[in-house]
């Protein structure tokens, strides 16, 4: 069997795969804010930071991990995990002195983890990707680099605030003492990968690309980000590596703590999103993910590493080999509802009703459906630009405005990745919104690819299984076909007479944009 953990924002979770029998053996969570209120962290993280500053607290992640450990060992045989493998939220730091690695290679099992690391921290706290306070630093290091459009053709995004380049530079600038005596910076991923196999483990493609220091085309850190970012840099990284590689077996310390078996392998641990790819079975070209939620994300594998020419997008690596998109709408849910209770419909009448009543009107009216700042495209919008009929723009009729807005944030979505080069073959749907068969057939025909809507939970802990199995032999392609299954419902085939009314609406809505 395989163990994949998730250090998410708001929960350490582990999921247990027994490929033998196709079936989830175990999966259990540690929720940091509900099970160690102690750290005063309810959502995971510190609240109240400054100036866009949010951190969290490495000490509370290891912590929930001898707890989650305990409590999965008491129900389940731990001497059965063949190997382990991790994801962790991306782009969070983890700052470490020169004892780290003769702590981590040491740990005493009658002691706890949080303890006995603690002394290894040169920075107590760690910022994650909630942190918006590096403007400055963003600019400085494009400064540096010749502006962001090379930024981005080196590490497949331009400078943004919660990557961990960014975030190295004013750790460096506000407290240069603390910088000085750090020897090992980790993501999340790595640390956590680091403490499981007491040794500093390398940082896996997929999460590297979240730091804007690895530059795409040689898979290494790239010299002159390293030096715009900060001195004496290149020492303190590990290096960077494939998510399927064995770094090593289990440490002693969960051996003798736990009962885990002395050769249980480990693979790195990878970002959320990359190992999300793998969960939702999209790791080949042509699978498009898109969760609809408070904003909602799509991300596709890619062959090759191309980038988006606006910046809006992000490039990471795939653990199954190559690379992957992530792009990520702001404007999700929050202008579904918006909408909703502006015309004051209840959900059903903002689907099923709304969208079967208005068929007719497929791609006639158009809305850019930013009710507020959005990131794709990156422009302050404060309402919804409405072209079309009187009824559409006076809102006489409301069914208009639903398919509008639902078309317009496909619409967006569609025209957001073309630069990936790669043609939708088969959406998976996931989020709150999915469920709704409306919203997953209009998915449908704008995209003009059949729609499945996922069952799978904890798609990053699955994911992280997967790739522990993968790291021990097993076809990764095979598990997928496995574990990521489509729920009972139907898969929704696209109506092909709307396939060029899209491609009109397409075009509109560009140029719509373009005046906004
Ligand atoms: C991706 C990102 C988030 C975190 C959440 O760029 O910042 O999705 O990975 O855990």
């Amino acid at each position: 069997m395989h163990l994949g953990l998730d250090s998410s924002t708001q929960s350490l979770t582990a999921v247990i795969i027994d490929p033998a029998s196709g079936t989830i053996a175990h999966q259990q969570s540690v929720n940091f804010g509900a099970d160690l209120p102690a750290w005063g962290c309810p959502s995971g993280f510190i609240p109240g930071g400054a100036g866009g500053e949010v951190h969290s607290q490495p000490l509370m992640w290891l912590e929930a991990l001898d707890l989650l450990l305990s409590r999965v060992g008491a129900s389940f045989d731990l001497s059965k995990i063949r190997s382990i493998a991790g994801s962790g939220q991306q782009h969070g730091s983890v700052y470490l002195n020169a004892s780290f690695e003769t702590v981590v290679s040491s740990l005493d099992p009658t002691g706890d983890l949080r303890t006995q690391l603690a002394p290894t921290l040169s920075r107590s706290t760690s910022p994650i990707w909630m942190d918006t306070s590096t403007g400055a630093e963003c600019a400085e290091i494009a400064a540096a680099i010749g502006g962001n459009d090379e930024v981005c053709r080196r590490t497949g995004s331009i400078m943004i605030e919660r990557f961990t380049g960014p975030q190295i530079r004013r750790f460096y600038k506000l407290d240069p003492e603390g910088y000085a005596a750090t020897a090992r910076i980790h993501l999340v991923s790595s640390f956590i990968a680091s403490v499981i196999a007491g040794t500093s483990a390398p940082i896996d493609y997929g999460d590297a690309a979240g730091m804007n220091l690895l530059n795409l085309e040689s898979l290494e850190w790239d010299a002159g980000l390293m030096e715009a970012t900060a001195p004496g840099l290149a020492e303190k990284l590990p290096p960077a590596a494939a998510a399927t590689t064995v770094q090593g077996t289990v440490s002693a310390y969960f051996v003798a703590k736990y009962g885990f078996r002395p050769d249980c392998r480990c693979a790195l641990f990878t970002g959320d999103n990359p190992a999300s790819l793998v969960g939702m079975g999209a790791t080949r070209p042509g699978n498009v993910v898109i969760s609809l939620g408070t904003s909602d994300t799509f991300f596709a594998a890619m062959p090759t590493a191309k980038t988006d020419p606006n910046g809006f997008g992000h490039v990471f690596g795939n653990p199954a080999g190559g690379f992957m998109s992530l792009i990520c709408f702001r404007n999700g849910s929050l202008a579904r509802e918006a909408l909703r209770d502006r015309l004051a419909l209840d959900w059903s009448a903002f689907d099923r009703e709304a969208l079967a009543a208005t068929r007719g009107e497929a791609g006639r009216n158009l809305m850019l459906p930013f009710f507020g700042p959005e990131i794709t495209p990156r422009k302050d919008f404060d309402a919804p630009l409405l072209e079309g009929s009187e009824a559409f723009e006076s809102g006489a009729d409301p069914g208009l405005q639903v398919r509008a807005l639902l078309e317009g944030q496909f619409l967006n979505m569609r025209l957001h990745s073309m630069w990936m080069g790669v043609k939708t073959e088969r959406l998976r749907l996931t989020g709150g919104a999915s469920k709704n068969d409306g919203i997953a057939q209009l998915a449908a025909d704008v995209f003009q690819a059949p729609v499945e809507r996922l069952e799978v939970s904890n798609s990053a802990a699955l994911g992280a299984a997967l790739i522990a199995a993968a790291a021990d032999g097993m076809d990764l392609e095979a598990l997928q076909d496995i574990y990521c299954r489509s729920s009972g419902e139907a898969t929704l085939r696209p109506d092909p007479a709307l396939g060029s009314i899209y491609q009109d609406a397409l075009g509109r809505f560009e140029s719509l944009l373009g005046r906004a």
